[in-house]
């Protein structure tokens, strides 16, 4: 959470030396008192009683900002009432609470009921595909788009992912958020996409986050990037050899002297057609790296099974490889992508679609076999064979083909206000108001924001009967800095 930084500015009018003048200067200098005295309270609960209830609760954020605005409203109102009862005058009252915060940048009023928010529609089309798809990550890509940056501030623990409705978040996962060149890749676990249908989901950028929502295990189908220095065993077993989480990688040694295949296995995932992203690398010459998949049984050392290989032998043909073992009997595809630099972090993308199996090594090279032997669904985890195998990061998602394709488009911001509402025990039966923003419109209300009616500022407007609360509307307004003048 941003540090909540105390801001409140009374704005006292030029009202001359008259003696009512005095009883308004005097009645400011009270509110601002009280303002000034109370402070720390207030700082209290926004900075301490209220972010450390909002990080133990990962539900219902929305309701703890909610009760966090309205403390403030609360607290604001209680001390204008308190300051307003004890002046003397009942001939001016002016009122400003200007609370300028990170959460809050277009200051705090009484009463703030909305802050501006701009929605991204992101259009999902899967008219091409015929299999509904169910929890499916699609990928928002954003390139070289300076205005999406500049509508996040940069940061992207602004952004929220909604479903159609625009209330059901969804989770996400930022995977690439690059400022400098306006590009950024971001995937989106998706509940429900139709069939042959086009669908909506809309990103919400709300500058009243302060908790980044980008989260790989709730994204995707499994996702590891073994950052903190032990093997989760909620998601893997230990089959066989040495395996440590070290340096922010997953390390498997083998014996050192024979191809012996040390396994670790993930648990309680069963993949059929999928995407698997891995950064990956061997120790050294004469190395192997297997990482296995579809394999028919949690043995995944002699299961049925495919797997690609790091091969590093140099009388193998160094790259990656595909083999696969049926029946006790092994196979290998081929040296199919070939590369010598084995030894450094490469990532290598598997999409596995029926019996269609594509292997890519980023900027190296692809190749796809075609084999049908293996069409259940099954296990999948690593091994190394001699030396050590590294993993930097493992990531699964689904896939299927065709992949519905993403666009996106900024939605205009319409009705974006800030309110404020004043209350008056004496009752009121004229208004004026001066205001400093850049609001297009002002708006006052008697009836609690029922109905809004237009107002000029600075221009007398006379009530048709006595009203005790006035409620004002700011519309589309960056900044409200000012007084608002109520008189009778
Ligand atoms: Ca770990
Ligand atoms: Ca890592």
């Amino acid at each position: 959470m941003g540090e909540y930084t105390t801001n409140y500015s009374l704005y006292k009018p030029d009202i001359g030396e008259t003696e009512w003048g005095d009883k308004v200067n005097q009645n400011f200098d009270i509110i601002d008192s009280e303002l000034f005295e109370n402070r720390s309270d207030i700082d209290n609960i926004l900075n301490n009683i209220i972010p450390s209830l909002q990080s133990n609760i990962s539900f219902n954020r929305n309701q703890i900002d909610q009760i966090k605005k309205e403390i403030l409203t609360m607290a604001l109102k209680i001390l204008m009432n308190q300051a307003l009862l004890n002046a003397e005058t009942k001939d001016f009252y002016s009122i400003v609470a200007d609370v300028i915060t990170p959460e809050y940048p277009y200051g705090y009023k009484n009463t703030f009921e909305e802050i501006p928010s701009v929605w991204y529609e992101i259009t999902i089309d899967n008219t091409n595909n015929a299999n509904d798809l169910t929890d499916y990550q699609i990928l928002l890509e954003i390139t070289n788009d300076p205005q999406f940056f500049e509508d996040c501030s940069y940061d992207q623990k602004y952004l929220e992912f909604y479903d159609e409705d625009k209330t059901t978040l969804l989770n996400h996962y930022v995977e690439l958020w690059d400022t400098v060149n306006y590009n950024a890749k971001i995937w989106i676990k998706v509940p429900s996409i139709q069939a042959n249908s086009t669908k909506k989901i809309y990103l919400r950028i709300n500058k009243g986050r302060t908790e980044d929502l980008s989260n790989g295990d709730a994204t995707f189908d499994f996702f590891d990037d073994f950052e903190d220095g032990v093997i989760d065993t909620s998601k893997w077993t230990v089959i066989s050899g040495d395996w440590v989480e070290e340096n922010g990688y997953l390390k498997g040694t083998g014996d050192g002297s024979t191809y012996a295949r040390k396994t670790i296995r993930v648990e309680g995932v069963c993949l059929k057609n999928f995407v698997a992203v891995m950064i990956w690398k061997v120790s050294q010459e004469d190395c192997l790296a297997n990482f296995i998949y579809r394999a028919q049984s949690t043995n995944i050392e002699t299961a049925d099974r495919y797997w690609a290989r790091i091969e590093s032998r140099s009388d193998y043909g160094q790259g990656i490889h595909m083999l696969k073992e049926v029946g006790g009997s092994e196979t290998d595809f081929g040296n199919i992508i070939p590369y010598s630099e084995f030894a450094q972090f490469k990532k290598l993308i598997v999409k596995v679609f029926e019996n269609k199996h594509y292997y890519e090594v980023e900027g190296v090279g692809s190749a796809t076999i075609t084999d049908s032997s293996i069409m259940n669904e099954g296990y999948f985890g690593f091994q190394t064979e001699k030396y050590s195998t590294f993993i930097e990061i493992i990531c699964i998602r689904k896939y299927t083909e065709p992949e519905p394709t993403v666009s996106y488009e900024r939605q205009a911001v319409t009705g974006d206000y800030v309110t404020v509402t004043f209350d008056f025990s004496e009752g009121i039966d004229k208004l004026l108001i001066t205001v400093d923003s850049d609001c297009e419109n002002v708006y006052y209300s008697t009836d609690d924001g029922a109905t809004w009616n237009l107002i000029n500022p600075d221009e007398e407007t006379l009530l048709s009967e006595t009203v005790y609360s006035i409620k004002w509307k700011f519309e589309n307004a960056t900044y409200m800095n000012g007084y608002a003048f109520i008189t009778w």
